[in-house]
């Protein structure tokens, strides 16, 4: 039984393709910097926004054609569109995927009576990962859309609607144990405020601790090794989310004592509406050792909200995969297709089309990052740009070996320094050669 019998396997043709169901620029076993490009890119696809996504928005109801889906809350329909999803991960050709326990399977307003739906549909899920060759990038709950969670999960001023919360995140942690999940994400959207008014904020972020601390121990009980992250985002549905960008979680990680035990998930779309660059928020994590996974999409840049789109943009994906090779690449993190079609493209294919554009322009920037790697030149800009650093006043400041007098007299006998060019134009220009 095949959903989408009009799509053919999804395969690498090359550049001069003109088939819109082929690669054009991913070629999964190709090496790249010794390592294939599937083991570079380590694609998944979201649960959320393939199957679950009726694109629908706040002005209309959805208009995605899902004809697989009954849209009834049965563990049977659940079920099915499991299996419509590995169809799709398999023409795909994509190994990873990600869920939320809410859109693998339903929440039926009794704790008991949706975690035991979440045990059947995760054995149903268990069987299909064998069957195909998938594996689980990250499993997270979803302590956001249900009304009781309207004030905040981990930060709600009500303690029941905390340890439902963290009673939900034990749930959802043995499900990502059982599918052999890498990983395990923290998004907080309803952890934040509407208005400081109501708000005790200190005693908000000592719960939101409290919990990850919470999940840390019984991952620990269970054994389950994979990595946590927190995904920054500034707002939206909350007016502030407390985990606003990446320098904000790093704070709060350190400040609680968690910073050993979870690393940064960043989105695109959610560096952009914190006033970000992507490259700022992984570069900011990078230099705290906590780059672990990215949900890729883009924004647009006309509108003031988190758009989710596919990532095209090759100077973004050229910039991301700079940084992931700077970094030595991904270990437990991958490329999350955290990204919806627009309301207009509605049809299944429409899936296809997004994915493979946002595998191929990541692709892409991997080539081209690791063109501009090999090229050296732009490393040893920057290495050049801080020589003075290496020697004299620059080393003996780094070392911490002079003081303030010792630095005022070295001042005092030498001329006005003078700058060299930082070149931006000259370094944009060596990008594009790459592109
Ligand atoms: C929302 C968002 C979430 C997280 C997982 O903006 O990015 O889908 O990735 O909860
Ligand atoms: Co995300």
């Amino acid at each position: 039984m095949s959903y989408f019998p009009s799509i053919p396997q999804v395969r690498y043709e090359g550049p001069s393709s003109k088939n819109p169901f082929a690669f054009k620029h991913y070629n999964p076993d190709e090496l790249i910097e010794g390592k294939s490009m599937r083991d570079h890119l380590r694609f998944a696809a979201a649960y959320w926004h393939v199957m679950r996504n009726d694109l629908s928005d706040p002005f209309g109801g959805g208009t995605a054609l899902m004809p697989w889906d009954d849209r009834s809350d049965s563990v049977e329909n659940a079920i099915k569109r499991a299996d419509v999803f590995f169809e799709f991960l398999d023409k795909m050709d994509i190994d990873y995927y990600c869920f939320h326990d809410r859109d693998i399977s339903p929440e039926l307003n009794n704790l008991a009576k949706s975690t035991a739906a979440l045990d059947k549909v995760t054995d149903h899920l268990l069987t299909l990962q064998k069957a195909h060759s998938k594996k689980l990038l990250w499993g997270t709950a979803c302590l956001f859309s249900h009304p009781r969670y309207a004030q905040g999960a981990g930060t709600s001023p009500s303690a029941e609607v905390f340890a439902y919360g963290a009673a939900q995140v034990k749930a959802a942690l043995d499900a990502t144990l059982k599918l052999g999940g890498e990983g395990y994400v923290f998004w907080g959207g309803r952890e934040g405020y509407a208005t400081l008014l109501n708000t005790d904020m200190k005693r908000e972020l000592d719960h939101l601790a409290a919990l990850l601390h919470l999940a840390v121990d019984y991952a620990k009980k269970i054994g389950f090794t994979g990595q946590f992250y927190i995904e920054p985002k500034p707002r939206e549905p909350s007016t502030h989310q407390y985990d606003s960008d990446a320098a904000a979680c790093l704070n709060f990680l350190r400040e609680y004592g968690l910073k050993d035990h979870l690393k940064l998930n960043l989105e695109t779309n959610h560096a952009t509406l914190a006033g970000h660059t992507m490259l700022h928020e992984m570069t900011v994590a990078a230099n705290a050792d906590a780059l672990g996974s990215i949900d890729a999409n883009q924004g647009d840049e006309l509108i003031g909200w988190d758009t989710d789109q596919f990532p095209t943009d090759l100077y973004l994906t050229t910039s991301v995969m700079l940084k992931v090779l700077e970094t030595g690449g991904f270990t437990t993190g991958g490329l999350n297709f955290d990204a919806k079609r627009r309301r207009e493209s509605h049809e299944p294919e429409d899936l296809f089309h997004a994915h493979i554009g946002g595998m191929d322009a990541f692709a892409r920037g991997l080539k081209a990052a690791a063109g501009i790697r090999a090229d050296g030149r732009l490393e040893e800009f920057v290495t050049k740009r801080y020589a003075s650093w290496n020697e004299g006043i620059g080393a003996k400041i780094e070392s911490k070996a002079v003081g303030l007098e010792e630095i005022s007299k070295h001042v005092l006998s030498q001329p006005e320094p003078t700058l060299t060019s930082g070149r931006q134009e000259m370094l944009e220009n060596l990008i594009n050669e790459f592109i």
